[in-house]
């Protein structure tokens, strides 16, 4: 095998023997074959425009496919059987419709390979992985780079499509950009175009979904959070699909059970269509590595609706308490199905927690936050005065994801050693590292915005639009605003490729800078962006704070 998608790339190179998050060698190969396919489709469906029902019908499902693939998303090596399947059945009617052309696609093995059973499929991989497409390192780099961003924008598109917020041009670019992962002319400086032209598709992505959610659930307002428990059963819902949660707080109204989030779902507490449930009483625990030890001591069922999913280890006492749906799965898990009117039913998971022992406690009071774009820029006019003042000196965007790596205590550090004039805009599952550090105020306003989950990152940049408006700045690069980003898996990368596409330089990556940039690609970034990793939080404090 070899995967080098996130952070935790083992030795920062690739893992090779079996995934530090647990991906067998075998998942990885039926993933590998599954993407191929989905190329493979992709580029039929730029061909097929007409056919308007199927086209949608393989917009979305490569779209679902490419989420299925993001890391601690999906360990179902049977899921990704039945969709190689599903996806051969797709690309063959596909090929019906483009039967009286001569297009050259027609005579490619990506839309004529036969794979009928796992060995197969898990055999394919071997020539088809995009690792292995081409000798060329930074070539393959470059497709690389545009496959996990692609994974991204896949995941954004799907939590929007959901809410019944849909956007041809975005499925357009989906296969278009796909398209180009096979094309043998494309040579360094094409695909570095393409890369950068991705993050604007990732723009609208993020804009689109933005309006879904709030559309959906209204802005998002300051909110405190409980971060307690009560003494009744709860149900823990964790990853990031607002809409399954919305359907399990409608379901489990009145029933006794009570309603917490877990890791990346605390920001719905922030949305007024959500937080108006009296049983969604609170946030449970911290980021998706701790559910290890925090899904022991939850004591009622859990619902995964995307990643982060940690594999269950030998001996823990909750995998019959574990729920996955959507395109998260694992072997040992149940499963809460679509139904045919894309609705899901929790009630099982709801009988399931009324035979259960309320959460243990872990901890007591409270978090704020609800800072996404419309709370913060009604807050303008105090915010603007405390730079003019020179109350507020710096803003760091602290945004992105948590891991498990021991290094990203970091984060903790350089979070407490800002110097009280400097205010963190955060989003994303990161925060966990200093969201209860009690970080203070100033003038009234909190020295930690928390905008929301990853995909908010949006928001960050709609508010950093915004203060250069209100400053009467040229350049988005002339606020004093510091990017200090961690990372962990693919939706991190569309949302940089998007802040690129935005103009921002000067982006700083931790804890380590991703494996499949090669080093040509790292100085393309470097020489036009300015983008750099970590070093000491003392060394880093005096490098990336202006005043
Ligand atoms: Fe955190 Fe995991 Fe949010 Fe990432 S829960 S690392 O998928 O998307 O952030
Ligand atoms: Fe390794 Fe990350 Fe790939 Fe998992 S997703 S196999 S940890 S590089």
């Amino acid at each position: 095998m070899f995967c080098n998608q996130c952070q935790e790339a083992a030795k920062g190179v690739g893992c090779t023997v079996f995934g530090v998050c647990g991906k067998s060698p075998e998942l990885t190969a039926l993933m590998d074959t599954f993407i191929y396919s989905l190329i493979g489709l992709s580029c039929l469906a730029l061909e097929v425009k007409e056919e308007k029902e199927l086209v949608r019908e393989v917009d979305l499902f490569v779209t679902e496919g490419l989420f299925a693939t993001i890391t601690n998303a999906n360990f179902d090596e049977e899921e990704f059987v039945t969709r190689i399947k599903e996806s051969i059945r797709l690309r063959n009617q596909l090929k019906e419709r483009l039967i009286h052309t001569n297009l050259p696609i027609l005579t490619h093995d990506i839309v004529n390979f036969e794979v009928d059973h796992k060995q197969s499929m898990i055999k394919k991989a071997l020539s088809v992985a995009i690792h292995s497409t081409t000798e060329n390192e930074d070539i393959r780099s470059l497709r690389e780079l545009i496959l996990f961003g692609l994974k991204g924008l896949a995941a954004y598109t799907s939590h929007a499509e959901k809410l019944g917020f849909t956007d041809d041009e975005l499925f357009n670019n989906l296969h278009r950009f796909m398209a180009t992962l096979i094309q043998p002319d494309l040579d360094v400086s094409a695909y570095t175009t393409l890369a950068l032209e991705l993050g604007n598709v990732g723009v609208l992505a993020m804009s689109l979904l933005d309006q879904a959610n709030t559309s959906s659930f209204r802005h998002p307002e300051l909110t405190k959070v409980n971060i307690g428990v009560q003494n009744r059963p709860g149900i823990l819902i964790t990853g990031h699909d607002l809409h399954d949660l919305k359907q399990l707080l409608e379901q489990t109204q009145d029933t006794g059970v009570d309603v917490y989030t877990h890791s990346e779902m605390l920001p719905a507490h922030y949305y007024p269509e959500l937080k108006k449930y009296p049983h969604l009483v609170g946030n449970y625990g911290n980021a998706w590595h701790e559910q290890t030890k925090e899904f022991e001591t939850f004591n009622g069922p859990i619902v995964f609706t995307t990643n982060c999913l940690v594999p269950p280890r030998q001996g823990c006492t909750y995998t019959e308490r574990v729920y996955t749906t959507g395109n998260t799965g694992h072997p040992d898990f149940k499963v809460i199905k679509t139904l045919a009117d894309g609705t899901k039913d929790f009630s099982c998971v709801i009988e399931h927690a009324l035979t259960c022992a309320a959460p243990t406690p872990l901890e007591t009071g409270e978090i704020i936050g609800g800072f996404a774009h419309h709370q913060v820029l009604s807050l303008a006019d105090s915010v603007v005065g405390a730079i003019k003042e020179g109350a507020i000196k710096n803003f760091v965007v602290m945004a992105g994801c948590d891991g498990r790596h021991k290094e990203r205590t970091y984060y903790t550090d350089f979070a407490k050693e800002l110097p009280q004039d400097s205010v963190i805009l955060t989003a994303g599952c990161a925060k966990y590292k200093y969201n209860k550090l009690n970080l203070g105020d100033i003038n009234g306003i909190p020295r930690l915005l928390d905008a929301g989950q990853c995909n908010d990152s949006y928001s960050l940049v709609v508010i950093a639009l915004k203060l250069k408006e209100a400053l009467g700045l040229e350049d988005i690069n002339d606020l004093p605003i510091a990017y200090n980003i961690a990372w962990y898996e693919q939706k991190a990368v569309i949302v940089l490729l998007a802040l690129l596409a935005l103009g921002v330089k000067n982006i700083h990556l931790g804890p380590t800078l991703p494996a499949f940039l090669s080093p040509n690609v790292l100085q393309v970034l470097v020489e036009n962006f300015a983008i750099g990793g970590i070093s000491t939080v003392e060394e880093d404090l005096n490098e990336f704070l202006k005043a």
